[in-house]
């Protein structure tokens, strides 16, 4: 009698156990990719020349390997078998990003290219025919080269340039898709790009070329927002928001707390607060933190370029959902005289130095160390300031060398899918959806093609690209499957 009373018990206590592990109903997993780093056809048909081509031809020192994206995974031809791994996995949607200049080769709208529609049209199609949502960003740091000649993203005009290429997709695709990002991590192209000179195209100018761009891309995006609402929205009901890159950032000790917070807002504020928080414009710590630098520079005012009252008004509320793509943290400490601090080892314009706990496990990329928890401390970061709204995770993903018995990365999956579980079940986080970065190895950046990402493993030295499942694609379609974490 004992002993069946106990059977029941442990019975339930496992029923309930494996529910803790079940995502809630409607829960949406995808995985993501980006036209750059995976379509190849640099030069097919008539698509132009974009800033990554250029960088990856002229100064190819700055990837290992001096790999290029020339070729890629090809989905620019292999494009159905993409589709075919989406379903295989039993993906409920597939981010992917249009190439600019594939669609616009002069960069403007007077020239659309029959080939290019055709391409995404295909992809489009093909998606939904396998039941399968498309999720497109419009903008993966891929700018046409014709307007990076006209000054890129310093550029005031590329808000108007950027309002009419969106205006072009949206004409074209959002009678199918329902899901958009505007614009992929302007951190990683803006900062990237000018403060460390590391993205393409290589601009370095820390002090000005970063701020404008800051600025022009939040106005960019609000942009392409106000057109769909204007123009679309009735007509298709879908939803917009740009996507930011977080890095979650804890204090070294307690009284580290403050440069914490002032770390976050610089690298989370400045993308976030004029989009999503009550009072629009620069989150106030960073303001006043460059116009101070800006003075004792010598400038005649701040290098962050101040908005006017109805540009912050235009910005504000610019979104339907939160786009949270994140990979990894940092625990914030003052950075002592004489430190060198670049960009893997702090954030020199706020005199913070990074440090990693010693059982954070670094993945291939040098910048990964694996803290799951930070995943649900930035989100609900994110919900404090800004309010209740829904999340989408649009990128979360490991990176390791070659190989599919890749059992480090579905610990990461199962690791930090458990912290989202928990910010729904125990903090009551409207988190709506999931997505691995990324479907397949693909062009990693200034990685090459050394730090793999993919559920799928890419031979890039087949001309066929031959893609093979690795085990975490396994994993991933059994979770998906059963809509639960409880996975063998
Ligand atoms: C993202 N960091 O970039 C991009 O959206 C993808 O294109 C890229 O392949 C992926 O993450 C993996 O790198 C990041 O330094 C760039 O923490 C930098 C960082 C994180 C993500």
């Amino acid at each position: 009698m004992f002993s069946t009373k106990l059977v029941l018990f442990s019975f339930l206590v496992a029923a309930v156990a494996c529910e803790e592990l079940d995502f809630p109903p409607g829960f949406q997993f995808g995985a993501a990719s980006a036209a750059y780093q995976v379509e190849g056809g640099w030069n097919a048909s008539d698509k132009a020349e974009n800033i990554w081509d250029r960088f990856v031809h002229d100064k190819p020192h700055f990837i290992a390997d001096l790999a290029n994206g020339d070729v890629a995974c090809d989905s620019y031809h292999l494009w159905r078998r993409d589709i075919e791994m989406a379903a295989e996995l039993g993906l409920h949607f597939y981010r992917f990003s249009i190439a600019w200049s594939r669609l616009l080769p002069n960069g403007f709208a007077d020239k659309i290219s029959e080939d290019g529609l055709n391409y995404y049209n295909n992809v489009i199609d093909g998606l939904l025919e396998k039941g399968i949502q498309p999720m497109v960003t419009l903008y993966h740091w891929d700018l046409p080269q014709s307007l990076q000649d006209l000054g890129g993203w310093t550029n005031p005009l590329i808000v108007d340039w950027f309002g009419d290429y969106a205006r072009v997709v949206f004409s074209h695709f959002a009678d199918r898709v329902k899901i958009w990002i505007t614009i992929n991590e302007p951190l990683s192209f803006c900062d990237g790009t000018y403060s460390y000179g590391t993205n393409a195209p290589g601009i370095y100018d820390p002090e000005v070329g970063t701020y404008l761009c800051n600025k022009n891309v939040l106005l960019a995006h609000a942009k392409a927002y106000r057109i769909y609402d204007k123009e679309f929205r009735e007509m298709y009901q879908g939803e917009l928001t740009l996507a930011n890159h977080l890095m979650w950032y804890e204090p070294f000790t307690p009284e580290d707390e403050e440069l914490a917070e002032t770390a976050r807002q610089y690298m989370v504020g400045r993308y976030s607060h004029a989009v999503y928080s009550k009072e629009g414009g620069w989150p106030p710590v960073v303001e006043k933190i460059i116009a101070e630098e800006s003075k004792t520079k010598g400038y005649s005012k701040s290098t962050l370029p101040a908005f006017t009252d109805e540009e912050i008004e235009f910005i504000r509320g610019t979104f339907d959902y939160y786009a949270v793509n994140h990979y990894t943290s940092r625990l914030t400490r003052l950075a002592e005289e004489g430190e060198v601090r670049d960009m893997t080892q702090g954030l020199p314009e706020i005199n913070v130095t990074y440090e990693v706990q010693p059982d954070w496990k670094r993945a291939h990329s040098s910048w990964l160390f694996v803290y799951p928890e930070g995943l649900r401390n930035q989100i609900l970061w994110l919900r404090e300031r800004y309010g209740d709204m829904k999340f989408i995770v649009t990128e979360n993903g490991y990176s390791s060398s070659t190989g599919s018995q890749d059992t480090e990365r579905i610990e990461y999956y199962k690791e930090y899918l458990k912290q989202i579980l928990l910010g729904i079940k125990e903090d009551g986080l409207n988190i709506a959806g999931y997505t691995a970065w990324t479907l397949m190895d693909n062009f990693e950046w200034g990685d090459g093609y050394n730090s793999r990402f993919g559920l799928y493993q890419v031979d890039f030295t087949s001309p066929e690209r031959t893609r093979t499942p690795k085990a975490s694609a396994e994993f991933y379609k059994k979770l998906i499957q059963r809509h639960s974490l409880n996975v063998d």
